[in-house]
């Protein structure tokens, strides 16, 4: 062989293989190109729960196990970071990167935890973890949605992390 051919033979290999690379997603699912989740990746509350009566001003905690963060931006297998749903009745469309509203709150820096001010009255509050493009994983990675109570009568949270 010419070396001429030799070098052709390579640039086809590497070509048909970078075709194959982007022929399929890392979700394996045709037509989606949403970032795979592993099995059992959840999302969730650390220091708040289902029915709990809060202060108008309160500390929520992310909690995430079988992935890891990684900051907005960032690609790494297996990573995101944490959204925090407000309130919302209609999920966004989890084949878009997630709109950023007073709603849909990202942390994409990547944090674990926010204040939040609510006004009283009942609110539900979910977790969301998305991808570095803001896109929710397949499958996607979500909390339940609970439901709190904001009531300026309320006690000031006890700090579930202090010892
Ligand atoms: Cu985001």
């Amino acid at each position: 062989m010419k070396p001429n051919t030799v070098l052709t033979a390579l640039l086809l290999i590497i070509a048909s293989s970078l075709y194959a690379a982007e022929g399929t997603d890392s979700s394996g699912q045709p037509g989606s190109h949403r970032s795979a989740s592993p099995d059992g990746a959840s999302v969730g509350f650390s220091n708040i729960a289902d029915g709990d009566v809060l202060p108008t001003v309160f500390t929520v905690r992310f909690a995430v196990s079988g992935m890891g963060i990684a900051p907005a931006g960032v690609e790494i297998d297996n990573t995101g970071h944490h959204h925090l749903l407000i309130d919302v009745a209609e999920m966004p469309d989890f084949n878009q990167p997630l709109p950023a509203t007073d709603k849909i709150r990202h942390f994409g820096k990547g944090q674990t935890e926010t204040e939040v001010q609510l006004v009283e009255g009942q609110h539900t509050l979910q977790v969301l973890f998305a991808d570095y493009r803001h896109i929710p994983h397949e499958p996607p990675v979500m909390s339940e949605i609970i439901t709190v109570e904001v009531s300026a009568d309320a006690p000031a949270q006890a700090d579930s992390e202090s010892d």
